[in-house]
């Protein structure tokens, strides 16, 4: 068996990124039982005249069979690659907020150019048999870079975060370039079976990209597959929650509803305040007994979109304090700070209820976190935003609408009021669903699919025939057609609905 070459933006050691949680711990299990290497930013910012390929690239060798090897940003390339397209550009399109977009000159120029640096150097490290496995959004242009450097070994990459509906991918000006780069690799894997259907539809809409009779994707010559490996966690990590765990109980004993979110505007925090604030207002016997413990990390708090959150959750929580609040009884807990991941678990079981309403999500790992944390005999209830990628498999949390404050208030109150039968029922599927797709199973499955694909590309010609195009396009005289004599409109009347959509 080769080794894997994980590639990701940030890299970090091994024993650390079990601590991090989210996929660092998925992508160190990986490398901890498979031999490998994992590649990207170092997390160091060096001035701009510093960066030489051949001296910043650092090998450093793991306890086990893996090593890590790392490279610095300078500074022009955090500000235009990290901070600029990556953060400003596809993180908020891709999570519907294109309000939230800058689309300012020079920031692709640079994405373009790291991605690039990245490849020179991963190209002194590959090895024939080596199977390579690109990570997220900062790095879609990294197979292309490589195959055009001459590199032949499966290249797949996996999004971590949602693939928005295809009219808004269009407005990046780049979109173009983003398609012709997404289809350099041998496998795309994605959170949802909606993701795939949305990327699909994107490069038939962009590049007139099509569906072949086996399934896979051909767009600019190129045929890949697209499909939905949901992420999943350990459920082991969290198991083994302490069952008292006394220094997480509530200090009024009131029942705790928790929500453990990175300070984003994707995670839909206002709206969660605001929906406490109603269940207060419509249920007012439940005042004095319930909290929500709201633990908020910062992050990427020098991306300008990122500054008025803070602001605003402050206001919000005093607001509501402020209203509803006794002088022995708060009802907001805001905690503008990470945890300790081994508190974590001990915080999500001794809480009634986890509240996780994201208004765009990937998949949201801290819903399963929750779920696999609580006490089998006497579990507590997920109430999961639907714009969760994780609401396609956790069909028994109670899946709300986060934009609708009265009808997540009374998930609030359903949650609360559940008999403990139905709580163990519920938690048992729930379960069954979170041990079956457990982080193991994400990267085994995605890893046997990339190999597979990879064989395609080098031993079959497939047959070309497109078997649909999802929809009409009307004729648009401007844009270059990547298969000539392609009539636009041509093949859509198929209404053959293809397993991926
Ligand atoms: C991206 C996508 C997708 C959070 N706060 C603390 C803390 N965390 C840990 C959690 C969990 C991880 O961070 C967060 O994972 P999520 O999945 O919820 O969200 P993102 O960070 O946005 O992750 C997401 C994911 O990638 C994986 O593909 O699901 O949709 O956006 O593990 O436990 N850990 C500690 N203290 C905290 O305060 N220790």
């Amino acid at each position: 068996m080769g080794r894997i070459i994980v590639i990701s933006n940030r890299v970090m050691d091994l024993r650390k990124a079990t601590q991090a949680g989210g996929v660092a711990v998925a992508i160190a299990d990986l490398l901890k039982s498979r031999p490998g290497l994992w590649f990207g930013w170092n997390g160091k910012v060096v001035e701009d005249g510093d960066v030489r390929d051949e001296a910043d690239l650092k090998i450093v060798k793991t306890p086990g069979r893996s090593g890590l090897a790392t490279l610095p940003l300078t500074v022009e390339e955090h500000r235009d690659y990290y901070l600029g397209y990556s953060n400003s550009v596809l993180w908020p399109v891709f999570h519907n907020r294109l309000d939230l977009a800058r689309f300012e000159a020079g920031f692709y120029a640079r994405y373009r150019s790291v991605n690039q640096r990245f490849a020179r150097a991963l190209l002194k490290l590959i090895q024939p048999d080596d199977v390579l496995w690109v990570h997220d959004y900062h790095l879609i242009p990294l197979a292309a870079e490589l195959r055009a450097a001459g590199v032949t070994n499966p290249i797949g990459f996996y999004l971590h975060i949602p693939v928005p509906p295809s009219q808004v991918f269009l407005a990046i000006p780049e979109h173009r370039e983003l398609a012709r780069a997404l289809a350099a690799y041998d496998l795309i894997g994605l959170q949802t079976r909606a993701d795939v259907a949305n990327l699909i539809q994107f490069l038939e809409d962009s590049v007139s990209g099509r569906i072949l009779q086996d399934g896979r994707v051909s767009a600019f010559d190129h045929r890949l597959r697209i499909e939905s490996f949901p992420v999943g966690i350990d459920p082991n990590d969290f198991t083994a929650a302490s069952p008292t765990a006394p220094l997480v109980q509530s200090s009024d004993g009131a029942q705790r509803i928790v929500g453990v979110d990175r300070l984003d505007y994707s995670k839909g925090l206002p709206e969660k305040f605001r929906a406490f604030g109603r269940f207060l207002e419509k249920y007012p016997k439940y005042r004095r007994n319930v909290v929500l413990s709201q633990i908020a990390p910062p992050t990427r708090e020098s991306v300008e979109a990122y500054t008025d959150i803070r602001q605003q959750l402050e206001a919000l929580s005093g607001k509501i304090n402020g209203m509803f609040g006794e002088l022995d009884w708060v009802p907001i807990h805001y905690i503008y700070r990470s945890a300790p991941r081994d508190r974590l678990r001990d915080i999500y079981r001794s809480s009634h209820i986890g509240f996780f309403t994201p208004l765009r999500d990937g998949m949201n790992l801290v819903a399963k976190e929750y779920i696999a944390s609580q006490d089998p005999n006497d579990p507590g209830v997920p109430i999961l935003s639907r714009f969760a990628g994780a609401a396609e498999q956790l069909v028994d949390a109670l899946i709300v609408n986060p934009y609708n404050a009265d009808e997540t208030a009374d998930a609030i109150k359903t949650a609360l009021e559940m008999d403990k039968s139905e709580r163990i029922d519920r938690y048992n599927r729930l379960m069954n669903v979170i041990r079956t797709y457990d982080t193991a199973a994400w990267s085994r499955s995605f890893l046997a699919k990339l190999e597979a694909a990879a064989e395609e590309r080098a031993t079959l010609i497939a047959p070309m025939t497109p078997i649909r195009t999802s929809r009409p396009k009307a004729p648009r005289p401007t844009e270059t057609l990547i298969r000539p004599g392609r009539k636009p409109g041509a093949d859509h009347q198929s209404a053959h609905k293809s397993s991926l959509s």
